[in-house]
């Protein structure tokens, strides 16, 4: 099976940039050559990963990262989309790790070797668990820390970078990790969300202003994920409580920084759920950027609720992915081309997109034939947002391999690689060798 895009498709040039993607805490293991994590502490506290399990291995990508670097070059890949392990590189102190840098370093250096851009996401959620003591991402000391990790690692990496994303969809730091606690570091509460939220938007500011400073040569930008809200009837109440939705999941985070404002909705909360904001913190939010990174899987559906401003509504006899996604490709264009119409954005990457799969191995093949369908039909809903005007530039898959998917564990594989954990042999699936041709087939 392949994927097939129009012929006159944009998407079929080479000077369209295909990637693979992954983070740090997903894949690498090597937890004895760095500090702990906020989600080493929340896999250890009984009962918040499905399967119980940890980041201590995962792909063992740390020892093994030489043969992965080959295995990304074989799809003919432009770029590879990683994150950098802030416990890895800073110590405590707020010094360097040495080694910890030198082993990005080496990575990086590899991959340039092999003409493949770097696109470097500096915030993937594991934060030192250090800092989570010292209040995480509710204290907005934490922000000015990124900034100072942000300097170190600019200045370690040099020209070794093609872009740099500050955070990682700061939706899932911010909602998952301190309203709804789910993903670590597992808060719970509608007064710590926004709050959260606020100092991860400064840190990018903050880290903003540093890669401006120290690496003009870089792309640099931010990944936002969305899962676009649609209204479960045609009426005003449900309209009006998945634009609340909407404005509380998604512009949350993409309208200070574009807008240099929090939506409208700041004003329905109560005081206690809303983040202090200081003197000039929009204005340092809301810099200019050379690229958003945007992160998208499914779409949600809301509907009207006598006393919460919106409730979300799982629709039954939809196709769903693994993970229980909803699959809904026009949600991808229509995301796209909502954003541009919103926003003056700079070129758009697809930083991320792809599904979880119960995979199969039989006698050494995975057949995927799902994945692929799922990618095709997603590639091409890119490729009609770039028919309406959007400008996009690149696509990224994920991912490159299974790996810890958070709080589902390895339970849940999003790769195009098969990884089998017993022995880290990696088999690369249908739906890779469908994106190795797809690219290969560029003009
Ligand atoms: O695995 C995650 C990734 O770390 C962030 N974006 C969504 C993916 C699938 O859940």
């Amino acid at each position: 099976m392949a994927f097939s895009l129009p012929k006159n498709s944009p998407m079929r040039s080479s000077s369209f940039l295909y990637g693979v993607a992954t983070a740090s805490f997903q894949i690498e293991g090597g937890v004895e050559h760095r500090l702990p994590c906020i989600w080493d502490t929340f896999c250890a506290t009984a009962g918040k990963i499905e399967d119980g399990s940890n980041g201590d291995v995962a792909c063992d990508h740390f020892n093994r990262w030489q043969d992965d670097v080959e295995l990304i070059s074989s799809f003919g890949v432009d770029a590879y989309r990683l994150s950098i392990s802030w416990p890895r590189v800073i110590k405590q102190d707020g010094t360097v790790n040495q080694q910890g840098m030198q082993f990005y370093i080496d990575l990086l250096d590899e991959l340039n070797a092999k003409g493949i851009k770097p696109f470097v996401t500096l915030y993937h959620w594991d934060l030192p668990q250090y800092l989570e003591d010292n209040g995480g991402w509710l204290n907005r000391e934490t922000a000015y820390k990124f900034q100072e990790y942000t300097k170190h690692v600019v200045k370690a990496f040099g020209d070794r970078v093609h872009a740099y994303a500050t955070l990682n969809e700061p939706f899932c730091s911010a909602y998952l990790g301190y309203e709804a606690g789910i993903h670590a570091p597992g808060i719970v509460g509608k007064e710590f969300g926004k709050k959260a939220a606020h100092h991860l938007l400064l840190a990018h500011g903050l880290a903003m202003q540093v890669l401006n400073e120290f690496s003009p040569k870089t792309l640099n930008g931010i990944v936002l994920n969305f899962t676009p809200g649609y209204a479960l009837t045609d009426s005003a109440e449900d309209k009006l409580a998945t634009h609340k939705a909407n404005e509380y999941f998604n512009y949350w985070y993409s309208k200070p920084i574009f807008d240099g404002e929090y939506p409208e909705l700041i004003n329905e909360l109560p005081a206690e759920h809303r983040p202090e904001i200081h003197d000039n913190d929009m204005e340092v939010i809301s810099q200019p950027m050379d690229f958003l990174g945007i992160n998208f899987y499914t779409r949600a559906r809301y509907q009207a609720h006598p006393t919460e401003m919106f409730e979300e509504i799982i629709v039954e006899g939809v196709e769903r992915t693994d993970i229980g996604w909803e699959i809904y490709p026009q949600a991808f264009t229509d995301l796209l081309v909502d954003l541009d119409t919103r926003y003056d954005l700079p070129p758009v990457y697809i930083t991320e997109n792809g599904a979880s799969i119960d995979d199969e191995i039989e006698s050494g093949v995975v057949n995927d034939v799902r994945r692929i369908d799922y990618y095709n039909k997603h590639l091409n809903a890119v490729n009609d947002a770039i028919s309406k005007g959007v400008n996009v530039q690149g696509y990224f898959a994920w991912s490159l391999m299974d790996n810890f998917e958070w709080a589902e564990g390895y339970l849940k594989r999003f790769g195009i690689v098969y990884v089998d954990y017993q022995t880290q042999v990696r088999t690369v699936k249908a739906s890779g060798l469908a994106y190795k041709k797809l690219l290969s087939e560029r003009s």
